[in-house]
Parts: C-alpha cells; sequence; structure tokens
C-alpha cells in the first residue's frame, strides 16, 4: 500500500459529540460532592478510569503499556516503526475537589485524535502515542507532575516510590494495590515530539473571547512546606505570654506569603493551601503546625526573591513566638519556554482550522513542563468558563473541547507525517 506524505485532509475535524460522551463517562468515576470530581491518584477511582481509558484504547486498536510509575502509553503504530512516536496526553487523576476536564480533555482528546484517523483510514509514519501520566495533581502524594517528573530524570524512581499519603500509605504500595505498577523502566521511551491539550483554568482566553491558546510556556512554581514548632498547652489555664502557640505562627506565615505575593504584581502568585493544626482540639493551644505554600511567577528572579522573602520573613516570626522552624522545598519548576517548531505547529494547525487563537504562557503547572526537558514540547489551550478549576463548578463547552481536539488532531498530523486517506 503506497502512502504518500499528503498530510490529514484540511476539512477532517474531531466528533464532537464523541468526545464530549466520553468526558462525561469518564466524569462518572471518581465523582465529587457538587458535580465534579474526587478522583485522587493511586485510588480505586483512579484505577477505574485507568481500566476504562485502557479499554478505549484497545477498542481503538492501540497497544498499550504501563511504566513502573503507572504511566500509561496508548500506541497507534505508524507506517515506519523505526519512527519515533509523537505522543498526546495529560493526566486522569484530579484534586480533592476537583472538575470533571482539567487533564481529563488531554487524554481523551488525545484518544479521539486517534479515533478520527481511525474514521478516516488515516495512516501516519510515525506512531502515535497517547499518554496518562500518574499522579499529576500532587494532591494526595505531594508533589505535582510526579510521574513525569520521573519520567524526565527530575524525580528518582526510590523517591517516588517513597512517597507518603496522609496515611501513611507509600505510592509504591498504593500503585501496587490498585495493580497498575507496569514493567516498563520509567523514561526509558523516547518521543520526536509531545503536544499536551489542556483546559486555560486561568480567565484570559473566555475573557478575550479567544478559542485557542497557544501556549509558549510556564510559569515556575516552587511549594515551600514549613515545619513550626511550640508547646501543646491549655486554652484555658495557660497565660498569654506563656504560650508557644504555633498555629497563630501559622497563621502569620500564611498571610506574610499573601504580602510577598502582592508586592510582586501583576504577575506573582501565592497562597498556603494547606495547613495542619496538631493536636488540632479546640481548647488546645496549637504545639505544631505544618503550612504548605505554593508561589509562583513567570519570572525566575522573581520566584527566588520571593521564596527568600518568606524564608526570612518566616524565621522572624517564629524568634518573635518562640517557635522551632523547619523550611523544606518539596516542589521547585523554573519558567520553561516550550519547543519553537512546536508551537509553530500548534499556531499554523490553529490558523488553518479558522480558530481565533493568541498566544499565551501558561500559569498552570503541567505535565509537558516536564516532558519538555527530553522532548520538543508544545501545549494547546481551550478557554474555561470564569477561569474556573481546581473547583468541582469548572466547566468548557463541548466546542471548545472540540475546538482544542481539532488543533491537537491537525498538530498530530503534521508532526506525524500524517499518509493520505485510504477510505
Ligand atoms: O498545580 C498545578 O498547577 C496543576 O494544576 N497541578
Ligand atoms: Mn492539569
Ligand atoms: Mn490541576
Amino acid at each position: 500500500m503506497l502512502t504518500r506524505e499528503a498530510g490529514l485532509a484540511a476539512d477532517v475535524r474531531v466528533n464532537d459529540v464523541r468526545l464530549w460522551d466520553s468526558l462525561m463517562e469518564m466524569a462518572k468515576i471518581g465523582p465529587g460532592v457538587a458535580g465534579g470530581n474526587n478522583r485522587q491518584a493511586l485510588t480505586d477511582a483512579d484505577g477505574e478510569a485507568r481500566a476504562l481509558f485502557r479499554r478505549w484504547c484497545e477498542e481503538a486498536g492501540m497497544q498499550v503499556t504501563v511504566d513502573q510509575m503507572g504511566d500509561i502509553f496508548a500506541c497507534r503504530p505508524g507506517t515506519d516503526s523505526d519512527a519515533e512516536a509523537v505522543c498526546v496526553g495529560s493526566h486522569l487523576d484530579t484534586q480533592p475537589a476537583g472538575g470533571r476536564f482539567d487533564g481529563i480533555l488531554g487524554v481523551l482528546g488525545g484518544l479521539e485524535v486517534v479515533r478520527t484517523l481511525n474514521d478516516h483510514g488515516v495512516t501516519s509514519r510515525r506512531p502515535i502515542v497517547v499518554a496518562n501520566w500518574t499522579n499529576e495533581e500532587g494532591s494526595r502524594f505531594p508533589p505535582v507532575m510526579m510521574a513525569s517528573g520521573v519520567f524526565a530524570g527530575v524525580h528518582s524512581l526510590e523517591w517516588a516510590y517513597a512517597r507518603k499519603d496522609e496515611q501513611g500509605k507509600s505510592f509504591a504500595e498504593e500503585l501496587e494495590r490498585i495493580g497498575w505498577k507496569g514493567a516498563e523502566p520509567v523514561g526509558s521511551r523516547k518521543f520526536k515530539a509531545y503536544v499536551e491539550l489542556h483546559i486555560e483554568q486561568g480567565p484570559v482566553l473566555e475573557a478575550e473571547g479567544i478559542d485557542i491558546g497557544v501556549v509558549t510556556g510556564g510559569q515556575g512554581l516552587t511549594w515551600l512546606r514549613v515545619s513550626l514548632q511550640g508547646t501543646s498547652a491549655h486554652a484555658g489555664t495557660t497565660p498569654m505570654w506563656r504560650r508557644k502557640d504555633a498555629g497563630l505562627g501559622a497563621a502569620r506565615i500564611m498571610d506574610l506569603v499573601h504580602q510577598v505575593a502582592m508586592s510582586h504584581q501583576p504577575h506573582a502568585v501565592g497562597t498556603a493551601g494547606r495547613v495542619e493544626l496538631c493536636p488540632n482540639s479546640t481548647n488546645s493551644v496549637p504545639g505544631s503546625a505544618e503550612v504548605a505554600i505554593d508561589i509562583r511567577s513567570p519570572n525566575a528572579s522573581v520566584l527566588a526573591e520571593m521564596e527568600a522573602s518568606i524564608r526570612g520573613g518566616a524565621e522572624a516570626i517564629v524568634a518573635k513566638l518562640g517557635l522551632g522552624c523547619e523550611i523544606a522545598r518539596p516542589q521547585h519548576a523554573a519558567p520553561i519556554l516550550f519547543d519553537a517548531g512546536c508551537v509553530a505547529t500548534v499556531r499554523e494547525a490553529a490558523a488553518s482550522l479558522g480558530y481565533s487563537r493568541r498566544d499565551i504562557v501558561s500559569s498552570a503547572g503541567h505535565d509537558a513542563y516536564w516532558l519538555s526537558r527530553v522532548t520538543p514540547a508544545a501545549m494547546i489551550m481551550c478557554p474555561c468558563v470564569d477561569g474556573i478549576s481546581h473547583n468541582e463548578a469548572e466547566e468548557i463547552s463541548s466546542v471548545w473541547a472540540a475546538a482544542g481536539a481539532n488543533v491537537l488532531l491537525h498538530t498530530v498530523a503534521k508532526l506525524a507525517s500524517a499518509a493520505d486517506h485510504h477510505n
């Protein structure tokens, strides 16, 4: 069978109804309490979602393999089996109060690309791989983008396996328990390019009435974990001057994070999304506290300055309150730029499809951050309602989903050297 690299016919579009139905089917797994999802990494719900994704990929004629971090790779063969594959994908795990589209659109959008190529009998010279990266959210097992970080050599497999959740369960034992610990060495697989479709998770595209975000890069992010040591004491009998109140320290450090972010406007952001007090009892002065901090900026030196200000400010706070303090940095990703060639292919695909588009820097972290260390990478974004995400109210339209998937389809077809149609 002769295959010309004629490329994918310009009028081919994804099946928007099938894509939306798949998103809604997947959303039934690990439901939240307000219409979104709570499908945290390595829970039974995550396992169920993975099984559904694997079934769909096998039904689409793909060969599915799993690596030692549980990353799933569904491969559609190309005509040249020696050619490096083009990879598309994202993540199926969600935040505890997550939406139905953050990550999921990129995985099922990739599946829809393959389904559409199958519908039209289009072959591609390069294999196409649809990936699901384990534990992108880093909520149950910090940090974020964990498995793609191991894949890119940012974390060791042993370090990742040893991460524990709040119940003290390790990543390795939970991965084993849900039956998704694969054999493929992590990072052994090489790609020609990686393209990730993702909702913006911010307000820009919708506010400007733009269909497609051509993602040129991503802002940097740092996580700090501040552990405070005071003295647990009776809330009634202990005079104020005698207290070593770790809860008060945590409150002041939360405010410090906000002040530091506000001093680097308009781009810097910062919050303390998780605070644990011990013994966490109304009538006991908190004896210890853990404050988990997330700060971000598109500018590397501003991010470093913010971290220094928080470290310095926290030292002053704990000195005044007579607390012990340890600060760890479980996560740091410098600001990144995506591959100019891949970004141009995304931009051309969006233009050829007639979508309104604009360059945008990602404010959220994504697996593409780490993939860009080991392969040329780019991202495509679609709007989301009011920019809401990491919230069960996260919402997109099927039109936005289809637009993003169409740009993904034509980008992948170009990168994989899709040949002509055969039926
Ligand atoms: O935290 C992030 O930026 C990503 O949504 N996990
Ligand atoms: Mn995501
Ligand atoms: Mn997320």
